[in-house]
């Protein structure tokens, strides 16, 4: 499972574009994974969107992951879900879904990525790694130090979410991140798959110098 470029779809940052043609952008630029994340949206709409992510990613061979719902994620075959600390708790999400389904876990600390190995997560997020206008309730970013902590502490793919951009990415790797999840760095730019494309190549000179 690669969550090298993992793009998060947003339409109020989008500039207009539908959240599965954010996707489509998003994986014509090498997106390893793509997240739906709209919390506005009722159940229907989701389900909706989802639905049609769900034929993007699977035509490019991307993983796709729905944030907070689990029943959407099932209800559409997606790879797997999100989960936050106000969502349902890992261990449960585990016990509803079918095996092989991926599950990520939004986490501060190491003690909370321990936590939620132990609880069955596919893999940690650590969020947000650095601050973040993309998300009003993210608070101060946890910094590269946690990042590493978690690299050395926790053996399950890591992923950074929150601030990352163009010219922090490599630092980002170089602290042992498996993957970036971003919003603005790639929906919010003009061309989002020729964003999509230099963060990806950045990425695979940061692993390669690693
Ligand atoms: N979760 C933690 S930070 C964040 C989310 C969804 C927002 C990331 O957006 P950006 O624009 O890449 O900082
Ligand atoms: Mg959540």
């Amino acid at each position: 499972m690669a969550y090298d470029l993992y793009v998060i779809t947003d339409e109020t940052i989008g500039r207009g574009l539908s959240h599965a043609e954010l996707a489509r952008r998003a994986v014509a630029g090498g997106a390893d994974a793509v997240q739906l994340r709209d919390k506005r949206l009722s159940g229907r709409k989701l389900f909706d969107a989802a639905s049609e992510i769900r034929e993007v990613t699977h035509d490019a061979g991307a993983l796709f992951i729905v944030n907070d719902r689990l029943d959407v994620a099932l209800a559409v075959g997606a790879d797997g879900v999100h989960l936050g600390e106000s969502d349902l708790p890992i261990g449960h999400a585990r016990r509803l879904a079918p095996p092989g389904f991926v599950i990520g876990a939004s986490v501060g600390s190491v003690a909370t990525a321990v936590r939620a190995r132990e609880e069955g997560a596919d893999y940690v997020a650590l969020s947000p790694t650095f601050a973040t206008g993309s998300k009003d309730d993210a608070g101060p970013g946890h910094g590269l130090a946690v990042l590493s902590a978690i690299r050395a502490a926790v053996p399950l793919p890591l992923v950074a979410i929150g601030g990352i951009t163009a010219g922090n990415v490599s630092d980002v790797i170089a602290a042992g991140a498996d993957g970036v999840a971003v919003i603005s760095a790639i929906v919010g730019q003009e061309d989002v798959t020729a964003a999509a494309r230099d963060l990806r190549n950045r990425i695979a000179v940061a692993k390669a110098g690693r």
